[in-house]
């Protein structure tokens, strides 16, 4: 399969701004268009072709002549593809027997090949409702199962998340007394583990939070005003999300460096450890290090690689995620500290990972990705990095051996990944 810059072109070039906005809100892109790749032997027949497509409004063509495999030819429509004059149009251009390889692309999509994946950070708006478990509807055995009134508040958060797009201010949100009372104990706790148990680029970012977004144990902070702050420091941002999303997709929110974080709070009878993500776990483990611009590289990188990659990559890729952004161990002078979110938002792990007791191997993509862990209860392996660029050259390196159908790079100023040439 070819992947080439006019294919990298469609992919991309495929957004028209809609027409009507009221005053005070944000333009909106939405998809336009389809292209048609085909081939015929003979050039001159062109013409002929062309006549079969005339119903349909097209907006670029461009030839292509590969020797001995005749001529190829590109055509850009804004017609959609489920339009009935591009489908008849469509059916009488392959029925005319003057062309071969006829070949139909919708802006955004990729091969029937590759898995769907976003190409624009305002893609992530798909994202919204595939969630894996609402995080409305709890198991039987969490423990907020019985207790209405937390069942109620989580369907609230839920909504709020299911609503939200990307052009939109993040929703602001109160939380209640008894909530705030769950974060305090949290941060007291965990505040006075992290001078000792987390790595430097925590404890340099962590009191810019509170000095800047509002962190200390009697607030929860707003995720817009950290989102504000992490957009300036490395570009990142957040996003409110419902529940768990599947791997593919939360991964490649990383690629656009968004991080998909829940607004709810965990059960208040058990604020020391829970299996979840909750807004403790997002805003305390996760948000401090996305503010470090390595650590941030890093993250991106896992994105990238994820964008395109088969289930069975996506799979390893996950499982290099929990190790490393979500469980992962460093080195500082000889002693051992936690940068992972999941350790740094829970008292008893944060404690339980420096003992005698877990594995500690060091981080080597190959092992790592295919090493099965638990996810509720402390972990029995941690993996152990030397830095944030270390564990990144390797993530690139670990990528390259992955033979993905397409290569990406991301394209900061148009907040978009471009498809690499690939002939
Ligand atoms: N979804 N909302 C959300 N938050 C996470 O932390 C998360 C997720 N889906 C998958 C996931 N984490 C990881 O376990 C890896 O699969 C990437
Ligand atoms: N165990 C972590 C905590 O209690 O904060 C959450 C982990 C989420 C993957
Ligand atoms: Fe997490």
């Amino acid at each position: 399969m070819k992947h080439d810059s006019r294919r990298a072109s469609m992919l991309y070039s495929g957004y028209q701004l809609n027409g009507k906005y009221k005053d005070g809100e944000e333009p909106q892109f939405s998809k336009m268009g389809t292209s048609i790749v085909f081939r015929m032997g003979n050039k001159g027949s062109l013409a002929t072709a062309l006549s079969f497509l005339k119903s349909i409004d097209l907006i670029h063509i461009e030839s292509n002549n590969l020797g001995d495999l005749g001529y190829e030819f590109y055509a850009e429509t804004s017609t959609a593809e489920d339009d009935k004059s591009f489908q008849q149009a469509l059916s009488e251009l392959k029925a005319s027997g003057l062309v071969n390889s006829v070949k139909v692309f919708t802006a955004g999509d990729t091969d029937d090949n590759i898995p769907w994946f976003p190409m624009h950070v305002a893609e992530l708006d798909r994202f919204a409702n595939q969630i894996l478990s609402y995080g409305s509807e709890l198991d039987s055995d969490h423990p907020g199962f019985t207790d209405p009134a937390y069942r109620a508040r989580r369907k609230e958060f839920a909504d709020i998340a299911f609503h939200y797009r990307h052009v939109e201010k993040l929703p602001l949100v109160e939380y209640t007394d008894a909530e705030k009372a769950t974060w305090g104990v949290m941060y007291k706790k965990l505040k006075e583990l992290f001078p000792t148990h987390a790595c430097k680029e925590f404890n340099k970012v962590f009191p810019m939070l509170e000095q800047h977004c509002g962190y200390s144990e009697n607030n929860i902070p707003q995720i817009r005003d950290i989102s504000a702050f992490l957009h300036r420091t490395t570009g990142f941002r957040l996003r409110p999300v419902a529940g768990l999303l599947s791997s593919r997709d939360f991964l490649a929110g990383l690629a656009f460096r968004v991080f998909h974080s829940t607004q709810y709070i965990r059960h208040s009878s058990k604020p020391l450890y829970t299996p979840e993500p909750d807004v403790c776990h997002e805003l305390i483990g996760h948000v401090p290090l996305f503010a470090d611009p390595k650590f941030a590289a890093f993250s991106q990188e896992i994105g990238l690689a994820s964008l395109g990659a088969s289930d069975e990559d996506v799979k390893k890729l996950a499982t290099i995620y929990w190790f490393t952004i979500e469980f992962g161990l460093c080195r500082e002078d000889g002693e051992i500290k936690a940068y992972g979110a999941g350790i740094l938002s829970s008292f008893g792990e944060l404690e339980y990972c420096r003992t005698d007791e877990p594995k500690i191997l060091p981080f080597q993509p190959s092992v790592t990705s295919v090493t099965e862990y638990p996810i509720t209860t402390y972990q029995p392996t941690y993996f152990v990095t030397e830095s944030f660029e270390d564990a990144k050259r390797l993530v690139s390196e670990f990528a390259k051996t992955m033979n993905k159908p397409v290569q990406v790079q991301y394209n900061a100023y148009t907040e978009s990944v471009e498809i690499l040439d690939n002939i």
